[in-house]
């Protein structure tokens, strides 16, 4: 439908049509990163699913190749659902994913590229041996999928994989099993981890973190744990549709993960990202030694829509994912390096102060496809928060429980409104709260408000965001990606992370603007500095069978 065209992304990966969901078993070889994808060859709403398959030199353009997987034995006749890749030391590779039956139940099943020397890995064989795990004693048929990438443990020839599952008192978990030929498995008798009232812990995922930026050590799944390695265990919470981790500890010995803080444990503390982002997976790029995430990004519209224009979902932007060296407490994510070979020509602006309640235009030719870095600065001691925070008032703010960008506080909100139109009639706002605590000290929030992202109504539109962790003297930082109907945010370097789709009517094409603005009742905020750059479409072309 040529009147929702806008909507589709210029950079952003998505399928040549109809629905697709999770990221499955990226990985790279021979020169080529593999993406595959829950995908319906059929139409744009979850059905009939197998694996679509892209691949790219550089995470950022891509060439769609044809259904890597199909619903084609008894196994899978209900779906090729999700999961992971693993590389072997001798460079074979091993994807294990989940099987739904006819009767739906989950098994897990093996496949292997039935032809290694083609590097786009066209073809694949589904093994003799399948299913190769069915659901243990004790967990319903129906709760058992998605198995992560395989790892080695140092001195231990044999594999582990997790699964993730929930018991019958609805505590999440990831079942650990123990391989040698990914055809015969023993369930290990204590899962990875466990939580309690999570419910079902789907797209579960478990891999080394450190603050290295290219990782020499320990950012492969099974490299032996080198100096600052952390595991991060996720887990996409069936529940609540959204991803949550948490850093640990992981005892080899055991099989067994630890959370660093039982109060932020998985499922019940971080999330990669606060708007919509669901059943992501990293893998290791050995190319240039960094952990990068993948996430589905569903849509906001109606079912209604989709069909009409033929298509459903984004995935995310590719992120790296580090530890947060300063903070310790959290990771940082970032658009992968390769997203600012996109950029054009690029603006800045510097040291524009924005005065409570005002709104300023920010002249950027072509407003639909932008990379944004903003860096604003607040003099909270100045303000007259700082005469508030005397009387002693504590408070609390919730982006999601807010007014948006249109609640008046002391000190926020403040921020970007992008796919605006001129008249400020469509706008997704993209900002930062300060809520001053009894202890005179503010607590920053970064939200991205949607209420008035378009005039069409068959739209969720919602405030999301959390608390953003900032140190002693850091300014305020933002990185946005707008992309046609989609904006995804990156607080702080990366600690706080949002996207949301906004399906603009008028902020479409050249009619859409960027602007600043300052909703705060107490305080001035210099825009220290604004980079805006107009980002090039990506290529991601159709196959061709001659190829
Ligand atoms: N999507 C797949 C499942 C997974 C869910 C089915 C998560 O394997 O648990 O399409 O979105």
């Amino acid at each position: 439908n040529a009147m929702l065209a806008w909507q589709r992304t210029a950079f952003h990966f998505q399928s040549e049509k109809n629905w697709m969901n999770d990221p499955n078993g990226p990985l790279y070889y021979k020169g080529w990163y593999h993406l595959f994808y829950q995908w319906n060859p059929e139409g744009p709403v979850w059905g009939n699913i197998s694996w679509g398959h892209a691949v790219s030199r550089d995470l950022v353009h891509w060439l769609h190749l044809p259904v890597a997987m199909a619903p084609d034995h008894w196994y899978d006749v209900n779906g090729v659902w999700s999961g992971s890749a693993t590389q072997l030391p001798d460079g074979r590779i091993v994807m294990l994913y989940t099987g739904s039956t006819a009767d739906g139940a989950q098994v897990q099943v093996l496949a292997e590229p039935a032809d290694p020397s083609d590097p786009l890995l066209r073809r694949w064989a589904k093994s003799g041996s399948n299913p190769v795990l069915l659901p243990p004693p004790g967990i319903a048929p129906t709760d058992f999928r998605d198995p992560t990438t395989a790892w080695l443990n140092p001195g231990n020839s044999a594999w582990r994989v997790a699964i993730g599952s929930k018991n019958r008192d609805r505590a999440g978990l990831a079942l650990v099993y123990r391989t040698e030929d990914f055809a015969r498995y023993d369930l290990l008798p204590a899962p990875l981890h466990a939580v309690e009232g999570t419910g079902m812990w789907e797209c579960v995922d478990f891999f080394p973190v450190s603050a290295a930026e290219s990782g020499d050590v320990g950012l492969e799944t099974s490299a032996p744990p080198g100096p600052g390695v952390r595991h991060v265990l996720k887990a996409s919470l069936d529940d609540d549709r959204h991803d949550y981790y948490a850093i640990g500890t992981y005892d080899a010995g055991s099989d067994r993960w630890t959370p660093d803080d039982a109060a932020v444990d998985v499922g019940i503390g971080l999330r990669y990202d606060y708007g919509k982002f669901y059943a992501s997976k990293t893998f290791y790029d050995p190319v240039r030694r960094r952990r990068v995430l993948w996430g589905w990004v569903g849509e906001s519209d109606s079912e209604r829509a989709d069909i009409l224009k033929g298509w459903s979902s984004l995935q995310s932007i590719p992120r790296t994912v580090l530890l947060d060296r300063k903070t310790g407490s959290n990771l940082l994510q970032w658009p992968v390096v390769e997203v600012e070979n996109l950029r054009m020509r690029g603006k800045r602006f510097d040291g524009l102060a924005v005065q409570p309640g005002s709104v300023v235009p920010l002249d950027v030719d072509k407003a639909t496809q932008l990379d944004i870095e903003a860096v604003f600065h607040v003099d909270v001691d100045a303000s007259a928060a700082a005469t508030a925070s005397v009387a002693g008032a504590g408070e609390s703010y919730n982006c999601s429980a807010s007014a948006g960008a249109a609640g008046r506080g002391l000190l926020g909100p403040f921020g970007l409104l992008v796919l605006a139109d001129e008249a400020l009639s469509e706008q997704t706002a993209v900002y930062f709260y300060l809520a001053m605590g009894a202890d005179g000290r503010p607590s920053t929030h970064f939200c991205q408000d949607a209420f008035r992202s378009s005039r069409a109504n068959d739209l969720v539109k919602a405030v999301y965001g959390s608390f953003v962790p900032v140190l002693d003297r850091e300014d305020l930082s933002v990185r946005i990606l707008v992309d046609h109907s989609i904006v995804e945010s990156f607080a702080q370097g990366g600690r706080t992370c949002i996207t949301s789709r906004v399906y603009p009517t008028k902020a479409i094409y050249d009619s859409a603007r960027v602007f600043l603005f300052n909703n705060a009742t107490g305080v001035t905020v210099t825009a220290k500095s604004i980079k805006i750059w107009e980002l090039n479409s990506a290529y991601i072309r159709p196959y061709l069978n001659s190829l």
